[in-house]
């Protein structure tokens, strides 16, 4: 049923001050007359002080506060009540049976965002974006759900569709026109629109890569000779002793992952037994384990021993790096050990011990890993999922197989089917008309109560 009531907790359980729970959908008004004392959805959106009682047993479940929103001006779109009641796991879970007992049914996640999408009251990419701000981790995550949820991307899109409907009508002259030599449209001014709508979608799909580690976690690999000081960099950079570290070469065996905010962007920092050829079976078995994280690293912090530079970083060291297609980041490690002044370099020397250079590292790290979007800003829209990367190839590959049957001669009725197509990938990420399996998937990672 697309409309029934449908009830949920919308604050974890747990020990709280307060918690929320939802109401919404047609009849959720008569469900809740059931369950709160006094109730009336008038005055709209007014909070009001209430006792909610269970319908049948009508024992007294909390003092409690309820406020009706009529659709269909409401977040679903469909009539929605909020009550607040007291928190903990007891009180929350007895008010939301109360008001199942009373006729509303247990929402599955993301139910209620869901038919905020199927009212027309948000679009497909603010939905993602509403999962997004809830499931953020560090500030830049949050800053670009917050817009992408403002219809940033929403709008960036619907200019591309206009520009491309612009485009089919333009060529909608040549198929009117087709005897004349030159119709009323210079080739021209086609080809400027098309070459605007296609630079717009290149720029957006040129965000996907950094797009996706946005909401992932740039994987940071922490690799060099044994006793280089990983793991201690690793403990700083996380701001914990999660690694143990020893003066002992081979200390590292095994690859440990831990994620950290680093200048507000999301990373996933990995410390590696240390590169060497070795003899000793956990050890060479840690070392297959760094080869993998390498090979999958989107940066590499190669250190090296400061006053070792001369030493080079060994063959085994210089071959995995060779093999590594992600960008190295080398920085010298145990600085305090140096005397100062040392000679000038531009790779990164930081200290454990004194917290020399950690932050300037910290800021490489932030650049290397996000300097498109740092470059962007927060204005510019970003493609953040692989379902907005596929959509936007598709609209592509469409864009330029129009351009390419025009320039091979292909008459104007059959190369705007192209463009038709492109406008269709385009509605798919926005949402225009959606699919339930589309729907399915974007809302399984939901949680309840949203
Ligand atoms: N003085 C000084 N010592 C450091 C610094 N960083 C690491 N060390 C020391 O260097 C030794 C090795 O440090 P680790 O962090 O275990 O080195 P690692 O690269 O993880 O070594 P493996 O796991 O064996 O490959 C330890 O005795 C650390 O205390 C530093 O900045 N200054
Ligand atoms: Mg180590």
């Amino acid at each position: 049923m697309l409309s029934d009531p449908i009830v949920a907790l919308a604050t974890p359980p747990g020990r709280s001050a307060l918690a929320l729970i939802r109401l919404s959908g047609r009849g959720a008004f008569d469900v809740a007359a059931r369950v709160l004392r006094p109730f009336r959805p008038e005055p709209a959106r007014t909070v009001r002080r209430v006792r909610l009682v269970h319908p049948t047993t009508g024992e007294v479940v909390d003092d409690a506060l309820a406020a009706a929103f009529p659709a269909p001006r409401t977040y679903t779109g469909d009539d929605l009540v909020e009550i607040s009641t007291h928190g903990g796991l007891l009180v929350p879970a007895a008010a939301v049976a109360a008001l199942v007992a009373a006729g509303a049914r247990p929402a599955a996640p993301g139910e209620f965002t869901r038919r905020a999408v199927l009212n027309g009251k948000l679009d497909l990419l603010q939905a993602e974006a509403t999962a997004d701000l809830i499931d953020a981790g560090a500030p830049a995550q949050a800053r670009r759900a917050l817009h992408q949820l403002d219809r940033g991307l929403s709008a960036r899109l619907e200019l591309l569709r206009a520009e491309l409907l612009e485009l089919e009508a333009l060529i909608a002259y040549d198929i009117d026109f087709p005897e004349e030599d030159e119709g009323p449209v210079s080739p021209e001014r086609v080809e400027r629109a098309w070459h605007a709508a296609r630079d717009r979608i290149a720029r957006l799909l040129a965000t996907a890569p950094e797009g996706a580690r946005l909401r992932e976690g740039a994987l940071v690999v922490i690799a060099g000779r044994p006793n280089a000081g990983k793991s201690s960099l690793f403990n700083a950079l996380l701001g914990i002793e999660r690694a143990i570290v020893t003066e002992i070469p081979g200390t590292t065996r095994d690859a440990i992952e831990a994620y950290a905010v680093i200048e507000g962007f999301p990373f996933r920092l990995v410390d590696t037994a240390g590169l060497r050829e070795s003899g000793d079976r956990v050890e060479r078995l840690g070392i297959e384990v760094s080869q993998k994280y390498l090979a999958a690293a989107d940066l590499i912090l190669f250190c090296e021993e400061a006053g070792e530079e001369g030493r080079g970083t060994g063959d085994e060291a210089e071959r995995f790096l060779a093999q590594c297609t992600a960008p190295v980041v080398v920085v010298r490690t145990k600085a305090d050990l140096v005397p100062v002044p040392r000679p000038s370099s531009l790779v990164p020397v930081v200290s454990v011990v004194t917290g020399e250079g950690l932050a300037e590292l910290k800021r490489r790290l932030a650049e290397v890993a996000f300097g498109r979007l740092l470059d962007l800003g927060d204005v510019e829209p970003v493609v953040t999922r692989a379902r907005h990367r596929t959509a936007l190839e598709r609209a592509l590959a469409e864009v330029e197989a129009f351009h390419a049957a025009r320039a091979g001669g292909v008459d104007a009725a059959a190369a705007a089917v192209h463009l038709r197509a492109a406008v269709g990938a385009l509605d798919d990420l926005i949402g225009v008309v959606t699919p339930d399996d589309v729907l399915d998937r974007v809302f399984a990672s939901f949680c309840v109560g949203k």
